[in-house]
């Protein structure tokens, strides 16, 4: 017998438990624990009632992912819900935890359910690329009707058993003693002879064939231009549920998941899962002893200083915000205010929470009043100058071992940490713009960092809701660097013939939300010339330099907040491309002598993504990276990188690393060095290996 699941006996109860730490994933091993005492149990006449439940912190949170992209091997999950909905006696889950995926189905296939009141529970195969592929989209419509059960199934998000009950997803949620409370309703089902109810025969959600039609074809209508492959097929399936009998539905879902489960989307979607929580495993955890965090400064109340302080408070630390002068320091403390007063209008929050979050907000002008936090995070000016100056300040008031963070972008945190008494307790965060909304956090480690410095900042992401990615100093750290390969590809483009928006309508096609122009027309074209303007006496004048942005930004457009970039703004059918940059470009051109060409969607694609992929190897390759799913992480959460497509290094993998070393070899004539592919490439080639063989366990 499987150790995995255990059977024992509570007078006539039989209670079967899943024990499969961490989550109770459902691998081969309960699987098959499952169905081989589903066989004692229909055997056993003195069995009157079954209660399914599992050990640790959850009921199964879904199928064993790691075991997708395989052969199956049997007894596989919808054959398990079918004998467990077809035993003689009642059958009860007892839900704990998160029922996600495969576990939730359990508990769909079971005849009733109960749960504890903090449970949660639904169906977030879609993340995965697949669908519910253990009933689920065959039972949920059953019980809640179809509409209800595609915008589970499609939004994927679970519901707490409060709303599962009022849904009919459960029989009842309970605040205490789950599992006496289990225990009673099944000797009380025996009591009152009560029989199995297979969901499999309920009608409740689906009695009005009309509604649901119209509502499948709003959902179509909504979903048509979805990029996911999935979702056409759970709305098949769902649609299969109200018209065919329960076994066709069962079929027709079956062929989806595997159709799903064997295609590059759902690759890439596993990958982004593992990669996410791989990323959070580095070296400096080993050994290192947490520092505590109790209270929080925070240096600087402009944009990104405001940003962190919300994210902070939302994490309930108390926060102390540091701005030169008055004025500045109001300005903040009221983008902070108005921030909370949208999430009450939007229901997000409520009124108390958000004055208790204003309480525990402190704005002072006198950075004294930050001897006793535990950690600063230095959101000022971009400028090694400023910073040098904050720095120095901060060492003079910090109490000792308080950690010293500095959120920037691309500056040198080894040579900022060098400036101060104690460079071991310096490391660098880059938070991302909105930096409460977006969840990349670039966690730097400088040469004498701390390792404890380092585990305190993954473990602070973590409460901070972010996903940290770890990186090394250098210019522009994973992501930036990443970014920066990209824009160049994109700007020799324009040099040599497209036009800014053939290339964002071309990356948008791949999957961005946006392409490479119109993220510079919204972040402020003048940022990046700033930068461009600060690098130029550095700059090696024997590389090849694209002016057309330096060009644009001398005519005060610097994109929407100007109402002019690459495109113009403010037009009643939206952005129009800027006729005015079309002809700085052509002028560029002229002065270069290049004569322009035509690209195709696919070559501008293959450029950006080969320069992102290459560029990204080379962070591996300089350890800048620990990880090839690293990069993939930070292009995942930080820009914009289509979640379905993996991220760039991903990407590399699914199109062949040899057709991607082909394409830079072949790029390589135009641009010797930056074209150049990582020798990575070529060793991965020899070996028959990919990135992916890169990322550790
Ligand atoms: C499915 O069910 C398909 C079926 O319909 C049909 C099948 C035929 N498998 O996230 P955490 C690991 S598809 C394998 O850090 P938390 C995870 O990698 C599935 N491993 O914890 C990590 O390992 P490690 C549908 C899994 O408390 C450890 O558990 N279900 C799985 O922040 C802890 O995870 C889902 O999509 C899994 N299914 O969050 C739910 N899940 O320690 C996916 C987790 O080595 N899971 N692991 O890094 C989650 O959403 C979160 O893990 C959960 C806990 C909310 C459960």
């Amino acid at each position: 017998m499987s150790l995995a699941v255990s059977l024992e006996f509570e007078n006539s109860v039989a209670v079967v438990t899943i024990n499969n730490p961490p989550v109770n994933a459902l691998s081969h091993s309960v699987r098959q624990g499952l169905w081989d005492y589903l066989e004692q149990i229909e055997r056993n006449s003195d069995i009157k009632a079954v209660i399914l439940r599992a050990e640790g912190r959850t009921f199964p949170a879904g199928a064993d992912v790691r075991e997708f992209g395989r052969p199956r091997t049997p007894p596989i999950l919808s054959k398990i819900c079918d004998r467990i909905e077809a035993l003689p006696t009642p059958v009860i889950a007892e839900i704990h935890g998160t029922a996600l995926g495969g576990g939730f189905e359990l508990a769909l296939a079971c005849h009733y359910r109960i749960a504890d009141q903090t449970a949660r529970m639904g169906l977030p195969e879609v993340g995965l690329g697949v669908l519910p592929g253990g009933g689920g989209t065959q039972r949920l419509p059953r019980l809640v009707g179809a509409a209800q059960a595609l915008d589970m199934i499609i939004g994927g998000k679970p519901v707490s058993a409060p709303a599962a009950e009022a849904l009919g997803l459960i029989d009842r949620a309970v605040k205490k003693n789950l599992h006496q409370a289990a225990l009673a309703s099944a000797l009380n089902l025996i009591d009152h002879g009560a029989g199995p109810r297979p969901t499999r025969d309920r009608v409740d959600g689906l009695s009005n064939v009309a509604k649901y039609n119209s509502e499948v074809a709003a959902m179509r209508t909504r979903h048509a231009k979805s990029p996911l492959a999935n979702i056409p097929r759970i709305i098949n399936c769902v649609e299969a549920a109200v018209l065919l009998p329960f076994e066709a539905g069962i079929a027709m879902e079956r062929q989806a998941f595997d159709e799903c489960e064997t295609g590059p989307q759902a690759e890439a979607l596993r990958h982004a899962f593992f990669a996410e929580r791989r990323a959070a495993k580095v070296p400096e955890l080993k050994g290192a002893e947490l520092r505590e965090i109790h209270r929080i400064g925070v240096v600087g109340a402009g944009t990104m200083g405001s940003g962190i302080a919300i994210a902070c408070l939302d994490a309930g630390f108390p926060v102390t915000l540091v701005e030169r002068n008055v004025e500045g320091l109001q300005a903040g403390i009221s983008k902070i205010e108005k921030n909370y007063e949208r999430s009450v209008k939007k229901g997000r929050i409520d009124e108390t929470t958000r004055q208790n979050r204003m309480e525990q907000l402190n704005g002072t002008t006198e950075m004294q009043d930050l001897g006793q936090v535990d950690l600063v995070i230095e959101a000022v000016f971009e400028d090694e100058e400023v910073k040098r100056g904050v720095f120095a300040q901060l060492d003079q008031v910090m109490r000792p071992g308080a950690i010293l963070a500095t959120n920037t972008s691309y500056l040198d945190i080894n040579a900022l940490a060098d400036t101060i008494s104690r460079p071991e307790d310096v490391v660098g965060y880059h938070f991302f713009s909105p930096a409460h909304i977006m969840k990349l956090l670039e966690i730097v480690v400088g040469a004498k960092t701390h390792k404890d410095v380092v585990a305190t900042g993954f473990a602070l992401a973590k409460k901070l809701r972010k996903v940290p990615v770890r990186a090394g100093v250098a210019d522009g750290f994973i992501g930036n660097r990443v970014l920066a390969s990209y824009r160049l590809a994109a700007d020799f483009m324009l040099e040599e013939g497209a036009s800014p928006a053939e290339i964002d309508a071309a990356m948008r096609d791949f999957g961005f939300p946006v392409g490479p122009y119109q993220v510079l027309d919204m972040a402020g074209l003048d940022i990046s010339w700033a930068r461009r303007k600060r690098l130029a006496e550095t700059r090696d004048p024997k590389e090849r330099y694209v002016a057309i942005g330096d060009r644009i930004c001398e005519q005060g457009w610097f994109g929407q907040k100007t109402g002019r970039g690459y495109y113009i703004y403010g037009g009643e059918s939206g952005p129009v491309e800027n006729p005015d940059v079309l002809t700085i470009i052509a002028q560029e051109r002229a002065a270069k002598d290049i004569t322009p060409r035509a690209f195709s969607v696919e070559e501008i694609q293959m450029r950006c993504l080969s320069a992102m992929a290459n560029e990204g190897a080379r962070l591996v390759e300089e350890g800048v990276a620990l990880r090839p799913s690293d990069v993939d992480v930070a292009k995942l959460y930080g820009y914009g990188f289509p979640r379905h497509r993996g991220g760039p290094m991903m990407w590399a993998d699914q199109n062949g690393l040899l057709a991607v070393e082909n394409a830079l070899k072949s790029y390589q004539p135009e641009e010797p060095e930056f074209w150049k592919p990582s020798p990575i490439f070529a060793e991965l080639i020899k070996n028959g290996r990919h990135f992916s063989d890169l990322n550790g366990a």
